[in-house]
This record gives structure tokens, sequence and C-alpha cells, in this order.
């Protein structure tokens, strides 16, 4: 279908567009749609946009991962169809390894996820032949290698499943996620977790890290100031802010306040 740019929503239905080709395409699965669709109404009550709590979690997350000894950025289908020119762009610039890490995973999608970071100048994404367990975890989830996610010890994990993120944190590992979605299990337990959408989180992580590579005091500054507690408090704080705001926007007669036409 082709969406006029002129569209007040053309970024998120593009991003529909985006995932419904990848899925005929054997990337995402159904799965992955149900859940584009629960982070775009997370999306659509933070307005769409990047909050202030995001960019300061994002800010942490690139200051963790330049300072990481081994950081990997861990790929799943929605993150390969919807960032993986800037997925590969935020590696080289750590630089990170790549691997992706599937939970409804078969050995063709493997291969063919892959695939499209390196068609984007990625070397050496780790993929086949995993030759290591994530401990503690039933699903395929727990593939991984040693030299990427299972060894790192910083790991971005967008999109992730809760399971996962909890066995990260167990291992120890310094976990960065992103997901829209403040209530999750992945947003409760990881490390530093980024309540954004997943390409303006890539983005604003890599401009965050071109800043931050050039001054080691304020990456010094960023690791001892970050609070994860009190950072996901200012996104419910953000919310409650948002929807009273929306809420006597009604009251007071806003444009939203009509009866709905039946
Ligand atoms: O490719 P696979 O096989 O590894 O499967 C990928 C999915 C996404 C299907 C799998 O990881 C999964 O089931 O994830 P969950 O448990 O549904 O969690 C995904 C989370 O990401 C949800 O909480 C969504 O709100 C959130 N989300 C979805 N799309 C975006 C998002 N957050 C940020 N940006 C998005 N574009």
């Amino acid at each position: 279908m082709k969406i006029p740019k002129s569209h007040p929503r053309y970024d998120s239905l593009m991003r529909r567009e985006t995932l419904v080709r990848a899925w005929k395409a054997g990337i995402v699965v159904p799965e992955g749609l149900i859940a584009h669709g629960r982070g775009e109404a997370f999306d659509y009550l933070f307005g769409e946009r990047t909050i202030a709590p995001a960019l300061v979690a994002e800010r942490a997350g690139a200051a963790w991962l330049l300072r990481a000894k081994r950081p990997v950025l861990s790929v799943n289908g929605n993150v390969a169809a919807l960032s993986a020119r800037e997925v590969v762009r935020l590696a080289r610039s750590i630089p990170a390894r790549i691997e992706v890490n599937l939970f409804h995973r078969s050995e063709a999608r493997v291969r063919r996820i892959r695939q499209l970071p390196e068609r984007v100048g990625a070397r050496n994404v780790l993929a086949e032949r995993p030759d290591a367990r994530v401990p503690g975890l039933e699903s395929k989830r727990a593939l991984s290698h040693r030299e990427g996610v299972y060894g790192a010890d910083v790991v971005l994990v967008p999109l992730e499943d809760g399971d996962r993120a909890e066995a990260l944190v167990r291992m120890e590992k310094v976990v960065i996620s992103v997901d829209l979605n403040p209530l999750s299990r992945t947003s409760q337990r990881s490390t530093i977790p980024i309540v954004d959408e997943l390409t303006r989180a890539i983005l604003n992580i890599k401009k965050f890290v071109e800043e931050l590579k050039a001054d080691p005091p304020e990456v010094a500054r960023i690791r001892r100031a970050y609070r994860r507690n009190g950072n996901l408090g200012a996104v419910f704080s953000f919310l409650e802010w948002r929807l009273s705001h929306l809420r006597r926007g009604l009251l007071r007669g806003g444009k939203h306040s009509r009866t709905p036409k039946r």
C-alpha cells in the first residue's frame, strides 16, 4: 500500500507496512505483529514521541555500552525488520558484536535475519551454530554464543521477553532493554529499561554514543547519577500527567469532547 507522506501518522503506518512485508518474507513471526500492536498502544499514550525519562535512560545506556568490555546487541525478527541499518551503525560506533537471538527460533529464520544486518555492512554476526545456553531458560531463547550474549558484560535487548531479561540479569550482566511497555517484566527487571519506540531509541543511543565517546568524565558522571527506579518512576509520572491533561481537555470541552457518533 502507498502511504502519502502528508499523512499525520506516516511514520507509524510505514513501520506497520515494513513489518507486514517482513512477515511475508519470513523474517517477522505473526506474534511479532501482535507484539508491535501492543507497543503502538503504549506509544499512542506517550504521544508518539520520545519522552524525557527515555532520553535519560538512552544516555545511560550509551554510557554503559561505551564502558563495556564485551558489549553485544541482540537482534530478533522485529528488530531486524525495523532497524537493521541503525543497529549496524550503532554496533560499529561502540564497537559491539551483534547476535541474532530468537524466541520463535528456526534455522531458516536465523539465517534470513542474519542476512539483513550483513546486507547493510555488518561482519561476523553471531547467528547459526550457538555454542552456549543461558541458564534457567527452557525456550530456544536460551541458545546463545560464548562470543555473544552469553559472554557479554553489557547487552542491549530490544523487544525482549521477560524470561530472558530476568535470566541475563541473574547472570549479572548489565541488561539494557527497549520496550514501550513500562509494566512488562522486561522493563521491570532490566538494569536500564528504555521506554521508547525501537527505531527512535536506537537512533538516540547512537547519537549519545557519538557525543559521549570524547567525554569520559561525563560517561563516569552518568554512570554515578543514573537511578533505574527513579527513571521508571518518572515514566509513570509522565503517563499520569498526560492522562490527566487529556482528561482536563475533555472536561473543558476540548476538540475530543463531543459525544461519539454511534
Ligand atoms: O523474532 P522473535 O521470534 O524473537 O520474536 C519477537 C517477539 C517480539 C514476538 C518476541 O520477542 C515477543 O513475544 O516479545 P513480547 O514478549 O511480546 O515483548 C515485546 C515487547 O516489545 C512488548 O512489551 C511490546 O510492548 C514491545 N514493543 C513492540 N514493538 C515495539 C515495542 N517496544 C518498542 N518499540 C517497538 N517498535
